[in-house]
């Protein structure tokens, strides 16, 4: 099934490879980003940042900085305690420090702040600041950090060890009998590491504060304006900062990836100088300072099993996690789920009893763990039960393939009600694989293989068959911090028959201001070109939770339709009017309103619109607009197959990806094209982890790889061939039957990777290798296990 293209190319509706209408400004270099807003007066602040993981600040001066010509002000913990701003509360119910008063956390950590006339200056004021610091023990493993004889960090919160909360999901009695009576069982400890999204755009904002209107204006990077908003109105209320005076602007944004999410100190600084000082302020991190102090990805040390009958049927799945938040619990969850969606970790397996435990630890390093294309931990989850099939597959003697078919959820139980509670809208999870394995060729690659091997080559084939889970959500379970996550669409018509809409999330790069112009065209029949979409000003936008997690089209792109229907239901009326008939004798079609059996009797939405203003039926309200706010029933589960193959070179280690096919399905498509798009950025960013990133940290919390120099991103010349293809299975309570994709690929890639390089090394008794897969750790491998 493919979706339905209804509307012409003049329309430009779903289904249509429309060129995206913000590529203009973009490559003409008009695109306005953050480090772009410049304001008269504007001041510049730059960061002191702790050489140590861990350590007791005695002493700030700061005397040489004030002295310098430029330099405005520094502010330190001790400012912002006069205020009670120096602690902030988390999206997870923790606290993190704005400045620190007494101790730093980890290295990179902020400390001070200065103010100047210009970013150098500031950054030369850096230098000038003398802190004196008493190293402390740091704790830099999560699992030391468990010991009783540990240092406890977070003693400001009367914690008497480093353990942060205790969650688990599931039936652990029913899990373990199954266990018990398990013909076969396989256990695997798997490490996902830190990770960094590392956009092209470092994060920054321009604190804008009025005195004498007392209005604030934050231009900053965030893929959620309005959650800013009113957490800052919350924490800094006391101080005259009210909602209605808080305007927050996300303006274009050069990549999010999630490290957006979160409100980092330097954003309060900023505002707190801006507020203190009366002028403008703007931060911007360089790239150091983003990779080494803002939100990480992952970290999770898991150690999972599956049981199985001995003929492969899997029959339950076992999962024990330990996650490393850093020093604080800074994760941007719904606030109901502390591990995220984990809990997908069933895949797209039909297993009876399920049952997993996450516990989450302090440790000297930065806070974070939701970002990098994750769809809340759900790499993880499809990391850990995509290796755990494989390694069932290499004990059993199975093909992969064949493993997977068995234990697929078929088609006719959807919707399905999974071990671990959740109800998958729909799914064809055999359709997807047969199409990525008659892509790739399978059974011939299979036999290509074998002779390989005869002749000690090494060559291999790696499965992902993963089940994505997006589109937070329902607001019976999803919360931030009590708001629920809704997502809404105003939609205004003007006299001409033009549009504009706004929304509450805000693209990062994913392409909004095309693909919500292409659905209010599906649904008015007014062309994409002429819907005009803004985004990320809190001023204009109505309430909505952003953009994270792949949920703009499940829920703000299922607000923009049932918007523009309503808009449809009185362009009807007023057709009927015009038309002189009743609202049953007419027939939609896009764009046009006809008269049943009479179809030259027809009013176009142009003309409606233009009668909205100008000559619309006695009785009726003026004008031609809408807004909804979009509560979905459930969240939508994109699925898709990958496979991948791999050659080995025995002399060096290195990994060659030969071919990687990728089948994706999100329901019906919007724009295919953006959809292709979203997807090979998403492969790259599940081969990146796979292969090359991860943040490293020493015994004593140093970051090894704190810049580009030793952490490795892939580039053009790295990047494998993504040959993509697509299978469409609706959701069937989405309005449009759409569902997210803007993370699938992440979240699917790795494992097919992992999976391919291990397959290529099973006869050599290998099992399992912990991503990322560099040429030195295949090169050990080779040795150890005598394979050269
Ligand atoms: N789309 C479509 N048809 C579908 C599903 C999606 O045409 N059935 C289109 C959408 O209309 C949208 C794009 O694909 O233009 C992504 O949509 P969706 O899957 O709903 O995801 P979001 O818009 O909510 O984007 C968030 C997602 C996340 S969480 C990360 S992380 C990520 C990603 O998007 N960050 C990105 N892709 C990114 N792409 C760019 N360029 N930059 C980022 O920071
Ligand atoms: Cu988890 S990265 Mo995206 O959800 O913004």
């Amino acid at each position: 099934m493919e979706t339905e293209v209804r509307t012409p190319p003049t329309i430009c509706g779903m289904g249509h490879r429309m060129k995206r209408k913000e590529d203009a400004r973009f490559l003409f270099g008009k695109g306005r980003y953050v480090d772009d807003i410049k304001l008269p007066g504007m001041l510049y602040m730059d960061i002191v940042r702790s050489p140590f993981a861990h350590a007791r600040i005695k002493n700030i001066n700061a005397e040489r900085a004030l002295a310098m010509e430029g330099v405005v002000a520094v502010i330190t913990g001790k400012d912002l305690e006069k205020y009670n701003l120096h602690w902030m509360p988390t999206l997870m119910g923790d606290t993190q420090m704005v400045l620190p008063t007494d101790r730093v956390m980890y290295q990179a950590q902020e400390v001070a702040a200065v103010i100047a006339t210009d970013r150098y200056i500031a950054a030369d004021a850096v230098e000038a600041i003398e802190v004196e610091y008493e190293p402390l023990e740091p704790v830099i493993d999560p699992f030391r950090a468990l010991e009783p004889d540990a240092p406890v960090l977070r003693t400001d919160k009367g914690k008497t060890d480093n353990h942060i909360w205790h969650w688990e999901i599931g039936d652990r009695e029913a899990t373990e009998r199954a266990f018990q009576e398990a013909d076969v069982v396989v256990k695997q400890q798997l490490y996902i590491p830190r990770i960094h999204v590392a956009s092209i755009e470092t994060c920054g904002c321009v604190a804008d504060y009025d005195p004498v209107e007392g209005k604030l204006t934050v231009y900053m990077t965030t893929q959620a304006p309005h959650v800013v908003r009113t957490a800052l109105a919350l924490v800094a209320g006391h101080v005259g900062l009210s909602e209605e005076k808080i305007r927050v602007i996300a303006p274009d944004i050069g990549g999010g990836f999630g490290g957006k999410v979160p409100i980092y100190p330097g954003y309060v600084i900023a505002i707190a100088a801006s507020v203190l000082l009366g002028k403008p302020v703007k931060w911007i991190e360089d790239r150091s300072e983003n990779l080494q102090a803002d939100s990480f990805a992952r970290d999770y040390h898991i150690t999972a099993e599956l049981a199985a009958t001995k003929d492969g049927k899997i029959t339950a799945l076992r999962i024990k996690t330990l996650a490393d938040h850093g020093y604080t619990d800074a994760a941007a969850n719904p606030s109901k789920f502390p591990a995220g969606l984990f809990s997908i970790c069933t895949g797209s397996y039909d297993i009876k009893h399920a049952f997993v435990e996450v516990d989450a630890v302090y440790t000297n390093k930065p806070p974070g763990g939701i970002a990098y294309r994750c769809s809340f931990r759900v790499t993880e989850a499809v990391h850990t039960i995509e290796r755990l099939v494989d390694v069932l597959a290499q004990k059993l003697g199975m093909d992969p393939a064949e493993l997977r078919f068995k234990n697929f959820i078929q088609p006719d139980q959807f919707p399905y009600k999974s071990a671990l509670g959740w109800e998958y809208d729909s799914g064809n999870y055999p359709a997807a694989l047969r199409k990525a394995m008659d892509l790739i060729g399978y059974e011939a690659l299979r036999r290509e293989q074998a002779e390989r091997r005869a002749r000690g080559e090494l060559m291999g084939i790696g499965i992902s068959s993963f089940t994505e889970i997006v589109g937070a959500g329902p607001s019976r379970h999803f919360d931030i911090l009590g708001i629920k996550m809704f997502e809404s669409c105003e939609l205004r018509i003007h006299p001409t028959g033009k549009a504009i809409a706004r929304f509450g999330t805000k693209s990062q790069g994913q392409g909004h201001e095309t693909t919500y112009a292409q659905i209010i065209a599906e649904e008015l029949g007014i062309p994409a070109e002429h819907v005009q979409i803004e985004e990320g000003d809190t001023d204009t936008a109505p309430y909505g939770l952003g953009t994270y997690a792949s949920r703009s089209t499940p829920t703000a792109g299922a607000a923009a339709a049932m918007a523009a229907r309503k808009v449809r239901e009185k362009a009807r009326k007023i057709a009927a009017y015009l038309l002189e008939v009743s609202e049953e004798d007419l027939e939609w079609e896009p764009g046009v309103f006809r008269v049943k059996g009479a179809p030259d009797k027809s009013v176009t939405i142009q003309d409606i619109a233009m009668a909205a203003y100008t000559n619309h039926p006695p009785g009726m309200e003026a004008g031609l607009e809408a807004v909804h706010y979009y509560d979905p029933p459930n969240l939508t589960f994109p699925f898709g197959s990958y496979i991948c193959v791999v050659d080995i070179d025995k002399g060096t280690g290195q990994v060659k990806i030969r071919r990687f096919v990728a089948v994706d399905d999100c329901g019906h498509v919007i724009n295919p094209m953006i959809v292709e798009g979203q997807i090979h950025g998403g492969l790259t960013m599940g081969f990146a982890p796979a292969m090359m990133e991860e943040l490293v940290y020493d015994e004593e919390g140093n970051i090894l790889s704190g810049s580009f120099m030793d952490y490795l991103l892939p580039t053009a010349v790295e990047t494998p061939r993504w040959e993509t293809a697509r299978t469409v299975t609706p959701s069937p309570h989405h309005p449009l039957g759409a569902k997210g994709v803007g993370e699938s690929a992440t979240v699917g890639a790795p494992a097919a990777i992992v999976n391919a390089v291990v397959d290529a090394l099973s006869p050599y008794g290998v099992t399992h290798i912990d991503i990322p897969i560099t040429p030195y750790k295949v090169w050990k491998i080779l040795h150890e296990k005598g394979v050269v």
